[in-house]
């Protein structure tokens, strides 16, 4: 903002610049917030992303896996001791591992959310508590460029609301004070 505001006594002129500055100083942080701040997962292009799970007596490991919404996931699953199994919920992914073999399931994450994956394998006392989590964080890139459309559209209208563009030679200070 480069034009010297005329000075003013009252309550009035101190507050509207002030206002308007503020506006603007919000407007700003929001739209840093929305482009820089780190959001779950880094911003990124859909990709492949492959994992190399171990299942045994009763865990998974890795027990919780991340991507984000649209990449195509790979997962070779291994069983370390007993016959294992992998089911997806959610997805619908499943597959049986023998003992020291493995198997290998691909699919794209297009759903995001938080999906269990679990053993569908009887495999002893503990087998029910063999768990796992997807974690298909939101297509960052997409919200990103859409939640920065939205705020600089709301930004732009609440200024032009508060402060309606004028001609050059107009005073800009006297008419919100009055009501
Ligand atoms: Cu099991």
């Amino acid at each position: 903002m480069t034009d010297s505001v005329p000075k003013r006594s009252g309550l009035n002129s101190l507050f509207q610049p002030r206002a308007k500055g503020v506006l603007l100083v919000s407007l700003a942080l929001l739209i840093i917030a929305v482009v820089a701040v780190p959001w779950p997962l880094q911003p990124s292009a859909p990709t492949t992303r492959r994992f190399t799970m171990v299942s045994r007596q009763f865990e998974f490991e890795p027990n919780t896996i991340q991507v984000n919404q649209g990449d195509t996931v790979i997962i070779t699953l291994t069983a370390d001791d007993v016959v294992h199994g992998f089911f997806l919920d959610g997805y619908g992914v499943k597959m049986r591992v023998e003992p020291g073999q493995s198997q290998t399931v691909q699919f794209v994450a297009d759903k995001s959310g938080k999906f269990r994956y679990r053993c569908s394998v009887s495999c002893g006392t503990m087998h029910p508590f063999m768990l796992g989590e997807l974690v298909v964080g939101p297509n960052t890139t997409f919200g990103r460029a859409v939640a920065l459309i939205g705020v600089v559209a709301i930004g732009v209208t609440v200024y032009l609301w508060k402060f309606p563009l004028r001609e050059p030679g107009e005073s800009t200070t006297e008419v919100r004070s009055k009501k």
